[in-house]
């Protein structure tokens, strides 16, 4: 694993081109698409829109059924993802066997795993240079974690890829502040790097794998679709989530009776 050591410890992140298989790919799609014709229905009974645009396509239909009430969509999807089809890429064999290499054979998802709607023209899809450690509740406590993102459809800068600031993580934890939608790196800080961010642009199936303390940022988008994407992150699950909510054992030694068995148990269990 070397690629992970090398990559990640210069840099913070590294990109794996093809990690997820088609077949994978096309089973975590296909529960976004059930989430959202489920919203289309919800929607249209409670009378928010008169039409669910069922011929509209995966990367569309989102867009349309939020057009009349944008500040009604969903940011993310989080306790909707305990379905089937996402556990393919939850608990990929590659993504475990990296976050065991980087975090010890105790590894549990932490509970924020996400599906990402990022609507085009959307002020609160637009996330703000931000360290995912400036997220975690604990003060000055930096989590043990490996962050992944993916997308289900090709991301680029027109419809909001990320931005990562190569190195940043060396900075350690910095002051964040708190924006309309979101926590914001102090300029004082992104200011005097900002210039040296990198566009992060890859397709479905490509993983990117970041750590929690590179300063990154999800673009605008400016596009006429919406950019699906997915992120999540593992952590050494001897360490406490520092939320009330503990996330789901993928690989255990010490506790093997509490790990996630497959994607049907998956299916039964809660965001939590
Ligand atoms: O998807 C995006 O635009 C931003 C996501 C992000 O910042 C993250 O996963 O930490």
């Amino acid at each position: 694993m070397s690629f992970l050591s090398e990559d990640f410890a210069r840099d913070g992140y590294f990109v794996v081109r093809g990690l997820f298989e088609p077949d994978c790919l096309a089973a975590a799609r296909r529960e976004c698409e059930a989430l959202v014709e489920e919203t289309a229905v919800r929607l249209k009974a409670d009378g928010k829109v008169s039409d669910i645009s069922g011929g509209a396509s995966f990367a569309e239909r989102m867009a349309l059924l939020y057009r009349e009430i944008p500040e009604e969509s969903p940011t993310t999807f989080r306790q909707e993802l305990h379905r089937e089809g996402f556990f393919g890429l939850f608990a990929h064999p590659r993504l475990l066997e990296m976050a065991e290499a980087h975090l010890g054979p105790e590894l549990r998802l932490y509970p924020n795993y996400s599906v990402r709607p990022k609507l085009p023209g959307n002020r609160r899809t637009e996330v703000l240079w931000h360290q995912d450690a400036g997220y975690t509740e604990g003060g000055s406590q930096v989590l043990k974690m490996m962050n992944v993102w993916t997308p289900l459809v090709p991301a680029r800068v027109e419809n909001g890829c990320m931005q990562f600031v190569p190195g940043s993580h060396c900075q350690g934890l910095v002051p964040h502040e708190k924006e309309t939608y979101y926590l914001k790196i102090s300029d004082a800080v992104i200011g005097p790097v900002e210039g040296g961010a990198v566009n992060i642009e890859v397709d479905p199936g490509d993983v990117v794998v970041f750590s929690n303390l590179l300063f990154h940022r999800g673009l605008p988008n400016r596009s006429a679709q919406v950019r699906w994407s997915m992120d999540f992150r593992y952590q050494d699950a001897t360490q406490p989530t520092l939320r009330l909510t503990q996330g789901h054992l993928l690989r255990s030694r010490l506790r093997p009776e509490g790990v996630v068995r497959d994607a049907a148990h998956w299916a039964q269990l809660r965001f939590q």
